[in-house]
């Protein structure tokens, strides 16, 4: 891994010039609150009709599993839909389904030869996983894929919307 490969800041994962967002969606990829509400809200009718394309087609995106959609209207070219888990106190393979959110839409990211992704914290929201927990999962998961494979990606951001992860992210990077 490259210095300055993995970046944190606070703000709206909406507005990153990035190549891809990833979105932290569920497994019917039909759109939701938060994050994913943000997202389709402004990335318009061409993400939910690609959504809807792979919902019936896949029956869309397990749990820990990533798809790839146009970015629509967003800055991004790209959304990298990923369904993290549900946190039922931790004894449901939570951190390692978690953990293969990330890689997963790393690896998706790098097939599509994207350099530059940005990653919400993923089910820290409404899927209620602890925050601390989830930040050190999220960061071990992509300094470990950055780490082990040869790829695409030139740059990683974590977009923090509150500041208690956004303190977490800064701690550790
Ligand atoms: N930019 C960046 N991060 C954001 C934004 C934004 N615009 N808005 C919220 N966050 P959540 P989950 C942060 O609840 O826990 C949806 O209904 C937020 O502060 O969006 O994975 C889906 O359809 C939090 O830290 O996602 C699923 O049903 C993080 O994004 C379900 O919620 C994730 O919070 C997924 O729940």
């Amino acid at each position: 891994m490259k210095n300055n490969q993995i970046q944190v800041i606070q703000g709206d994962i909406t507005r990153q010039k990035v190549d891809a967002i990833v979105n932290a969606a569920n497994e019917s990829l039909l759109g939701g609150g938060g994050v994913d509400g943000a997202i389709h809200s402004a990335a318009g009718k061409a993400l939910e009709l690609a959504c809807r394309k792979i919902h019936d087609e896949k029956g869309g995106c397990k749990t820990g599993e990533a798809v790839i959609t146009t970015g629509g209207n967003l800055p991004a070219k790209f959304v990298i839909h990923t369904a993290g888990p549900v946190w039922r106190g931790g004894k449901q393979q939570e951190a390692e389904l978690l953990s293969c959110a990330y890689s997963n839409s790393l690896r998706l990211a790098a097939e599509n030869g994207i350099k530059t992704i940005a990653f919400p914290n993923i089910s820290t929201g409404i899927y209620g996983f602890p925050k601390e927990q989830a930040s050190k999962i999220a960061v071990s998961a992509v300094v470990d894929f950055l780490n082990n494979n040869k790829t695409s990606i030139e740059k990683v951001i974590f977009v923090c919307f509150d500041q208690e992860n956004y303190e977490l992210y800064k701690e550790l990077a």
